[in-house]
């Protein structure tokens, strides 16, 4: 037996503890074991039941990550199950914590399941671009209805401990947190009823509505998009209901196979685990973070009550700051109605929200309010000179210790620590709007940053349940700087020839939930037309500026808020708003571009090449510690398609070099943007890859 699987016998029945932190992982170890186990009971026939569970905060929680992209290794897991559930004695599984993936295959495989109250069971390996390779898409819709099969494989969301009793898939809730004595017990009753094995494959598989699986595949063609991971499970839960489940079980290995051979399966595991490192680094490892209770917020605008209202979901008290009792009462409204909106969503109980609002939650005029915070969040107007007032106050009022945050999204945070007394109290942390609900959290590190308050940085972002992603100082730190430069890109598109509705359109396709420029007219033309306007001064004069947006914008047309912009929503669905193509010839004509039609490809290729160029720079520069730290901002912060895995993923499938070639032949038409990033041009010289530079 491996240290990872014990076996222990309590008079007759055998007692397996699967101990592989910190998840249980089925590991080959694991799998090593739990076979020897298996094959030891076999042959002892005193044994009358078996009881298996795990070990520390959950049972097993899937196969072993770890080991996908390696040649695998026997035992297989399927095999493996199958020969657990042939098992001549009933298999208890007496599960708690997360039963994910093939740890829910695994308790699929025993006879009979027994599940703490607050176990959560699912089969999430939709999102690491997989399918339940080990019998779960054979197995589960032979417990429940085959509709919830399909919801449940194609989305990956877990269900309750009691959701799963009502279903079927398990078949008692423990009274207790230990699933050792809880499996025992529900053993020995097995035992004493006279209770044999149960074998979920023998029983037959649930009916299926008429047309369900092809009505399926539609939603998911549209809400999964260009992903070949549901499409396959509908493939295999419908072999399930055609097929003997020899034959189920095999198709699901060959589509399973085919999965784990894709590029998508590649970049979302690379998503799964680059989430998991952004926040290892050298700089605080082993420092401890300064306390994080009280949380003091200036401004209450749509970013100010957004950063509040995840303070508070995540439990901390916040005191938030506002200029006057008019601007308070916004401030408090819109919290209330973002915690309300919590509620709805069952995120928050309606007993939390009353203690929240009763006691966690105060806002008010005056700074001196925030002379205990151990954080303070400023979240007003983007502008240098307001800022400074903002952190010459609280350096007067704030006690020492207490992290001093601005929410800038580009401007220096340095210059903004330079007005304090506490420089290194200083720190950026760039929310992304809305800020209860965007993942990613930018935390910006200024030269004199101490290493405490990056930690406190990083806490904050788990507090919080986002991504704290290092960023260094610079315009736009990582994700708005490299957004700048595709957004030229794609702007030269258009002077080329494209329409931004092509540009859109193609981009969509390629995996972007919204087009870029409907984006910008979401998010308010205004906004990038005073960026660029603050920029002007220092504009190089060889750049090619579109002139476009400026002239839009100029004309009143500021997208969403003002009915019209790149698109025009006076209808019930926004249509192009075709003035936008006379701004556009009038400038080719100017600028003496002789336009041509473009190739969705070539859309993509502009885009990307921009991408990746400015994210190498952005490495290069240790803007970013990693070309992963990139990847995780653009994932959760701008849209990009997850089962792409960001930028640099992106580039690595592709080749840096395809990369870099599309730059050079962009060149040709604009040798000022495109100019090669010294970093892509070394990688693609050495023949390695962006992944090469995430040790
Ligand atoms: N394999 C290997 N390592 C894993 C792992 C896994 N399945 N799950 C987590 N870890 C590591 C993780 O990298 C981190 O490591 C540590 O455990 C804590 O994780 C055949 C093919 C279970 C809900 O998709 O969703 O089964 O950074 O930080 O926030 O059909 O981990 O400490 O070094 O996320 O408390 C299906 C994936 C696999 C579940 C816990 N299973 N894991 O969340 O901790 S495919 C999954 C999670 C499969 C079968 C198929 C979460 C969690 P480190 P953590 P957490």
């Amino acid at each position: 037996m491996t240290q990872s699987v014990n076996l222990t016998l309590e008079d007759n029945i055998a007692v397996i503890e699967i101990a592989n932190p910190p998840v249980n992982a089925l590991s080959h170890a694991v799998r090593s074991g739990l076979q020897d186990a298996f094959r030891g009971i076999a042959e002892n026939d005193a044994i009358k039941a078996i009881v298996v569970y795990g070990a520390g905060r959950t049972f097993v929680a899937g196969a072993d990550i770890r080991e996908f992209g390696q040649p695998p290794k026997e035992p297989f897991l399927p095999e493996l199950i199958n020969e657990i559930e042939s098992c001549t004695r009933p298999v208890i599984a007496s599960v708690h914590g997360t039963v994910l993936g093939g740890g829910l295959e695994l308790a699929l495989g025993a006879h009979y399941r027994i599940a703490a109250p607050k176990t959560k069971l699912g089969l999430p390996e939709v999102s690491l671009g997989l399918l339940p390779g080990a019998g779960g898409t054979q197995r589960l819709p032979r417990l429940v209805p085959v509709t919830k099969a399909i919801d449940m494989i194609t989305s990956g969301k877990p269900v309750s401990a009691n959701e799963a009793l009502e279903l079927g898939l398990i078949d008692q809730i423990s009274g207790e947190d230990d699933m050792r004595a809880a499996g025992l017990a529900y053993a020995k009753a097995l035992v004493k009823q006279g209770a044999g094995p149960r074998p979920v494959s023998g029983l037959p598989c649930n009916t299926p509505e008429d047309g369900l699986f092809d009505k399926a595949r539609a939603t998911l063609a549209k809400k999964a998009r260009g992903q070949l991971a549901s499409q396959k499970c509908i493939d295999a839960i419908e072999g399930a209901v055609n097929l003997p489940f020899a034959e189920g079980l095999a198709q699901e290995r060959a589509l399973f196979r085919a999965l784990m051979d894709s590029d998508q399966r590649a970049a979302l595991i690379h998503a799964f685990f680059s989430e998991r490192q952004v926040g290892k680094l050298p700089e605080i490892k082993d420092v401890e973070p300064r306390i994080l209770e009280n949380v003091g917020i200036i401004g209450g605008g749509t970013m100010g009550s957004g950063i509040a209202t995840s303070a508070l979901l995540a439990g901390l008290t916040v005191t938030l700051i506002e200029r006057d009792a008019e601007a308070v009462a916004k401030a408090e409204g819109t919290v209330s109605k973002n915690l309300a909106g919590a509620v709805k969503r069952g995120k928050l109980s309606q007993e939390k929200f009353d203690a929240i609002m009763a006691g966690h939650f105060k806002a008010g005029s005056d700074y001196d309010a925030l002379a205990e915070a151990d954080l303070v969040i400023e979240a007003v107007f983007e502008s240098m000179d307001v800022k400074k007032e903002v952190f010459g106050k609280l350096d007067k009022i704030c006690k020492p210790g207490a992290v001093l945050a601005s929410n800038t999204s580009y401007l220096d945070v340095d210059e903004i620590a330079e007005i304090t007394s506490r420089p290194a109290d200083v720190i950026g942390l760039h929310f992304f709007s809305p800020a209860h609900v965007m993942r990613l959290l930018e935390i910006v590190v200024g030269a004199k940053t101490a290493p405490d308050v990056v930690a406190t940085g990083f806490a904050l972002a788990k507090r919080l349940g986002k991504i704290g992603v290092r960023a260094g100082v610079c315009d736009g730190f990582i994700g708005n700087r490299i957004l700048a430069t595709y957004r030229k890109a794609i702007d030269g598109a258009v002077l080329a020839g494209a329409s931004p509705f092509d540009v859109d359109r193609a981009l969509v396709d390629f995996g972007l939930a919204m087009g870029p420029f409907a984006v910008s007219d979401l998010a308010g033309l205004d906004i990038g037309y005073m960026t660029r306007q603050r920029l002007a001064a220092t504009r190089d004069p060889r750049e090619v500026y579109a002139e476009f947006s400026d002239k839009l914008c100029e004309d009143g047309h500021h997208g969403r808020k003002t009915g019209r912009g790149f698109y025009d929503y006076s209808g019930e669905q926004p249509v192009p708003n075709d003035d936008i193509l006379g701004y556009i010839s009038e400038e080719r004509a100017a600028k003496g571009i002789e336009s041509r039609s473009l190739s969705d490809q070539e859309i993509i290729d502009r885009y990307m090449a921009a991408m990746v160029n400015e994210a190498a720079l952005v490495v290069e520069e240790g803007i970013a510690q990693r070309p992963l730290d990139v990847d995780v901002t653009l994932l959760n912060g701008y849209g990009f398609p997850r089962w792409r895995g960001g930028p640099m993923q992106y580039a690595d499938t592709v080749g840096v070099d395809k990369i870099l070639n599309d730059i050079k032949r962009f060149a040709e038409e604009d040798d000022f943007l495109w100019q090669p990033a010294p970093l892509l041009e070394k990688l693609a010289a050495e023949g390695k890859t962006f992944a090469s530079l995430n040790a």
